[in-house]
């Protein structure tokens, strides 16, 4: 396993759209598991493939306050579910230090395949369906800026492309795993053979 560097905003790199993933095979899963570490690392609620920069429709998402609720979203697909919409406060690996809100959906139907290449569906709302959102957008090269004005899409890049010149970013550390994000890896990994 491996924790892997997360590309920032405003890398071109973010705007690839990412192709879907034909087998999940032993290379898939080694990345899933590599993802879900990375994630807890940061820590995250969701990490994309496309932030990893590979260009594979790979998504997994934990928004438990506990880190113990792992979720592996392979080829995922969503519809949205009547016409409630929510304004959320979010935040990116991929654009450290920057919050600000953002509409979307609220309801959501969810199929993809699992780690297992098993599929699976559900219905998700609230924060699981914001971060799911979010993650989508990353595989079709969104990133939530863009639901910003350009005046602030502006000011983000500016100071993003100052602070990764002078190495200011954040990258994930295995310092950063909590005891609980520990077992969900182990769980997974088990689940995996
Ligand atoms: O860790 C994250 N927190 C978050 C908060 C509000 C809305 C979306 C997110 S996702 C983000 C991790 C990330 O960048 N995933 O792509
Ligand atoms: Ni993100």
């Amino acid at each position: 396993m491996a924790i892997l560097p997360l590309l920032h905003y405003p890398d071109p790199r973010l705007r690839t759209i990412a192709r879907p993933v034909a087998t999940v095979d032993d290379q898939v899963r080694r990345l899933v598991l590599d993802m879900a570490e990375t994630m807890y690392a940061a820590p995250g609620i969701g990490l994309a493939a496309t932030q990893v920069n590979v260009h594979l429709r790979v998504v997994v998402v934990d928004v438990s306050e506990a880190q113990n609720d792992l979720r592996v979203l392979i080829n995922p697909e969503i519809t949205i579910l009547g016409s409630d919409t929510k304004i959320h406060q979010e935040g990116c690996l991929s654009v450290p230090g920057v919050y600000d809100e953002v509409s979307r959906p609220d309801r959501i139907e969810v199929r993809a395949l699992n780690a297992q290449g098993d599929p699976v569906s559900f219905i998700a709302d609230g924060i699981l369906s914001v971060c799911i959102q979010h993650e989508l957008d990353h595989l079709n090269g969104k990133v939530f800026v863009d639901y910003l004005s350009r005046l602030k899409q502006g000011r983000i890049a500016t100071k993003l492309v100052k602070a990764e010149r002078d190495g200011a970013l954040p990258q994930p550390e295995e310092a950063g795993l909590s005891a609980t994000a520990h077992n969900s890896l182990m769980r997974l990994k088990a689940a995996l053979g």
